[in-house]
């Protein structure tokens, strides 16, 4: 093969190349294989001075022809393709609507909330609300609960100091309304309240309840069985049952257990305990400054988490304190 033909070879293989270049960075690097200062053509051109005499002149003329073909191939591919770091992209509209920016909304405890002070705004109930660091006067004293009571256990409460806890029970906004207030009282007091529980299924230490407080002169028992029945038929649908079971709980007497009726998907239903309710005992009134010989009263207090599962068909509490978007935007 003639030193001409070479440089005939080098072409077609540098033109083939050139038309599977399809990036800028494959451009790139074909522009430096052949054009660049240690390229091919650079190459061809520098054995120009080894070459016979007698050969120089064709070798010379046809490699400056062929440095003028690939350099023109070189500036339409590039034209065709765009040059590196200026990758042709089409033409924005900037008057198109951008993509809107993701706007969160209430948690699903938050928006039970505020749907359970709404039923009760309904029936006449006003909502109050109370601290969550708390005194033993409040959590357990005025409340009828006794000093070996073994709800007062260090191992059952989140103490902080001395007599200082997080509250164990939204029945303690009861004393505080009572105490700062006459009755007619009808309040819900919405809030969180904190117990070193084992976390399953249904449990957990931190957890919402919802506590009612009724007390005015001649209010009975069957006043509160007909405000959880009404309540429950508000929020979970008029098809609902409740029921009362027999309980003990030392600020109320009689006490009740509060249960709904809950259907599963394979067809079995089972009784789900939301909460404990009863009349205010004498004692707690006598606490407050409130006669008993004049005033009964009610009170109950619901697990807000027991509703939301019962209501959402949620499995495990655990998923709503997850902080999982997946499931938290469902709501
Ligand atoms: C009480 O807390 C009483 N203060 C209720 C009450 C108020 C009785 C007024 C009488 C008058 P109890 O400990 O049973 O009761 O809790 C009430 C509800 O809170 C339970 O039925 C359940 O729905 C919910 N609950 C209790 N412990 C947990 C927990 N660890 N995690 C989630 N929910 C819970």
């Amino acid at each position: 093969m003639s030193l001409v033909d070479g440089l005939q070879d080098m072409k077609v293989k540098a033109l083939e190349e050139l038309s599977r270049a399809d990036t800028p960075e494959t451009l790139e690097q074909w522009r430096i294989a052949y054009l660049g200062s240690k390229g091919a053509v650079k190459n061809a051109m520098a054995q120009l001075k080894d070459i016979p005499r007698e050969e120089k002149g064709a070798y010379g003329k046809t490699a400056n022809i062929i440095k003028g073909e690939l350099t023109k191939a070189f500036s339409n591919a590039q034209a065709k393709i765009g040059s590196q770091g200026k990758a042709k992209v089409p033409a924005q509209d900037v008057t198109l609507p951008g993509k809107p920016p993701q706007v969160g909304h209430g948690h699903i405890i938050t928006q039970t909330i505020n749907e359970l002070c709404d039923i009760f705004g309904r029936m006449g109930f006003e909502a109050v609300y109370g601290p969550e660091v708390e005194d033993e006067q409040h959590n357990f004293v005025d409340l009828n609960i006794p000093p070996e009571h073994p709800a007062r256990d260090a191992l059952e409460n989140f103490y902080i100091d001395g007599d200082t806890m997080l509250r164990s029970q939204t029945s303690t906004v009861q004393i505080r309304i009572m105490e700062n207030s006459e009755p007619p009282i009808r309040v819900v007091a919405p809030g969180r309240v904190y117990r070193p529980d084992t976390v399953d299924a249904t449990h957990s230490f931190m957890f919402y309840q919802i506590e009612g407080l009724y007390v005015d002169e001649g209010v009975t028992m069957a006043d509160l069985r007909t405000c959880v029945d009404q309540f429950c038929k508000a929020y979970f649908g008029d098809e609902v049952q409740t029921r009362f079971r027999p309980s003990f709980f030392p600020f109320t007497e009689p006490s009740a257990e509060v249960d709904v009726l809950f259907h599963y998907d394979d067809g079995s239903t089972r009784w789900i305990e939301l909460g404990g309710c009863g009349m205010v005992d004498p004692n707690v009134l006598t606490a407050v400054n409130i006669d008993p010989e004049k005033y009964t009263g009610w009170a109950f207090g619901l697990g807000i988490e027991r509703m939301v599962m019962r209501k959402h068909n949620v499995p495990d509490i655990r998923m709503l304190y997850e902080s999982d978007v997946r499931f938290l935007k469902q709501f």
